[in-house]
């Protein structure tokens, strides 16, 4: 018997939502929470899935970890095995033990946190290094295991972002041609903090609103006769109808903002990135309408407090909202959200850290 421990990071995404299944631009960072998964080898074709934070244990065999076979929390375990499996490794059967400190659900790549942690843990088992042309080959992994088994249409953001990025640095991802690039963060050194808060408003990638969305994306690129909408521009969206218009509005934006945001960190230039930050917020929450009132509040009372700029990250539908704050304002951004949860009667937010945090790796 041989155990492998693999060990991946959540993420919150700093700018670029929405546009990874539109051959968009993103800037995800890895989070200081993760998820860690021992693989222990069997002697026979079994596979077993044990989480200390989730549900009942599964068990199976290698052949019954496909579409169809699985549901729940245990899905986006397995289905990293079947996916292996298509690519072809030769996956031994396995006990798979799962611990997280991502909090589930919240929008901060939980799901892809479990399957990456497999996915590197299997690369241990089987003796294989993990190059940098292996994270992407896991990337890809991963992503089918998500799209396929657990049925979530995402579009590849998390992987990339907890697989291939540098401790200390956002990654810059294009999803037209795959390219990516560490986006140093001296936040520190600038005197900021990038404030985290789960609204506790949990949102599943599965309860068809983001499905939806990526529809309408899809619908409007037809409709101009786009590939995507990576290649659209605003006077084109014009022809689209008001609803469809509006997704691609956000689209368009949206990869403008990361690349404005992109030269305003080069710059130093905090309050424009601020800027661009709320900028995103409100295009999400106007044009994509992805936000909700608990993501709302953390951003206008963020702002009011003093945050140079804040917005909801991740899917959205609950979850996570960042906020850019100067460091000796932070205890003030965060009890000011406290106050105005109580006050508007929702349940109390958990405040979380984005410290320093390097991709998935063996543990
Ligand atoms: C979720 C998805 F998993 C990502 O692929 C991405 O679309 C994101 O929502 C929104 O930017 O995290």
């Amino acid at each position: 018997m041989a155990t492998s421990v693999g060990r991946s990071p959540g993420r919150v995404n700093l700018i670029g939502e929405h546009t990874d299944y539109n051959d968009g631009l993103c800037l995800p960072l890895t989070i200081p929470y993760a998820t860690t998964v021992t693989a222990t080898t069997r002697a026979d074709d079994c596979v077993s899935v044990t989480s200390r934070q989730q549900g009942e244990p599964w068990t199976g065999t290698l052949a019954t970890t496909g579409p169809g076979d699985v549901t729940g929390w245990a899905t986006y375990a397995v289905g990293v095995l079947w996916a292996l499996q298509q690519a072809g490794w030769d996956v031994p059967g396995v006990d798979l033990v799962v611990d997280s400190t991502v909090p589930i659900g919240a929008g901060l790549s939980s799901s892809a946190a479990i399957e990456c942690a497999v996915a590197v843990a299997v690369t241990g088992l089987v003796g294989r290094t993990l190059t940098s042309e292996l994270r992407r080959e896991l990337v890809a992994v991963c992503r089918r295991a998500e799209t396929e088994v657990a049925g979530a249409p995402t579009g590849g953001l998390d992987q990339s972002a907890v697989l291939l990025s540098s401790p200390g640095a956002a990654l810059l991802i294009d999803f037209e041609t795959g390219a990516t690039r560490d986006v140093d963060l001296p936040f520190g050194d600038a005197g900021l903090t990038l404030v985290v808060v789960d609204t506790q408003v949990s949102h599943a990638l599965t309860d068809g609103g983001y499905g939806a969305r990526r529809d309408d994306c899809e619908r409007a690129a037809k409709a101009l006769g786009l590939p995507s909408l990576r290649r659209a521009t605003l006077p084109d969206l014009e022809r689209l109808e008001p609803r469809l218009r509006a997704r691609a509005r956000h689209v368009v934006t949206e990869n403008a903002r990361v690349e404005a945001a992109v030269t305003a960190i080069g710059a130093r230039d905090w309050s424009s990135l601020g800027d661009l930050l709320t900028a995103s917020h409100d295009s999400l929450r106007d044009d994509y309408e992805v936000s909700c009132p608990e993501l709302d509040l953390v951003v206008t009372t963020a702002l009011e407090s003093g945050a140079l700029g804040a917005r909801m990250t991740g899917g959205g539908f609950g979850g996570t909202a960042i906020a850019l704050v100067p460091t000796e304002r932070v205890d003030a951004v965060r009890r000011a959200v406290d106050v105005a949860f109580a006050a508007a009667g929702f349940a109390a937010p958990r405040h979380l850290d984005a410290g320093p945090s390097g991709p998935a790796d063996l543990g």
